[in-house]
């Protein structure tokens, strides 16, 4: 069994309950158990158009014995069944599942980087992993993820608490 960490976030339709479906849809895995959310917050987006809407931004650590192309395939799925339609890059979407971490494995793919080659730039990001796992420690940078958020240049974006519960 693997720890993994994952991040969502959605910036389109009715987003906590896309939040909400996706977390549902995830554990329905017979592979993977989730062990912990965080709290949900509201994050000014980053990239992408200049009127796109904010984000609701959460962390789930799961344990799953999946490998990790095959959790990938499953979030992909989650994806699109809660309406993703791949389309502008960084434009806005319904859902988005990242996987931040696989355990201490680094893996560098064509269709799957791990860590996530963005984590430690993303406030968005940061700020619900560091309630969910302050002292898991990224395995190339050697750094915790409380070390992460600190070292983040104060204007590297803004966040409200939306939900603890959901
Ligand atoms: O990569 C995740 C999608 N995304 C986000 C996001 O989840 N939150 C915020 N605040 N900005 C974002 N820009 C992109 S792309």
């Amino acid at each position: 069994m693997e720890t993994v960490l994952l991040a969502l976030g959605s910036n389109l339709g009715d987003r906590l309950e896309l939040l909400r479906q996706a977390r549902t849809m995830i554990e329905k895995h017979p592979e993977i158990s989730v062990q912990g959310v965080s709290p949900v917050y509201e994050t000014a987006p980053v990239g992408g158009p200049d009127d796109q809407p904010p984000f609701l931004n959460t962390a789930m650590e799961v344990g799953t014995t999946l490998p990790p192309e095959e959790l990938l395939a499953w979030c992909r799925k989650v994806e699109e069944s809660c309406g993703r339609i791949r389309g502008e890059r960084w434009g806005p979407r319904s859902i988005d599942i990242d996987i931040l971490f696989y355990g201490n494995l680094v893996i560098r793919q064509p269709e799957l980087t791990v860590p996530h080659p963005r984590l430690h730039e993303r406030r968005f990001v940061l700020i619900p992993l560091n309630e969910l796992a302050p002292d898991f420690v990224h395995p190339v940078f050697g750094r915790t993820c409380r070390e992460l958020l600190e070292n983040l240049p104060p204007d590297s974006g803004s966040e409200t608490l939306y939900t603890k519960d959901w």
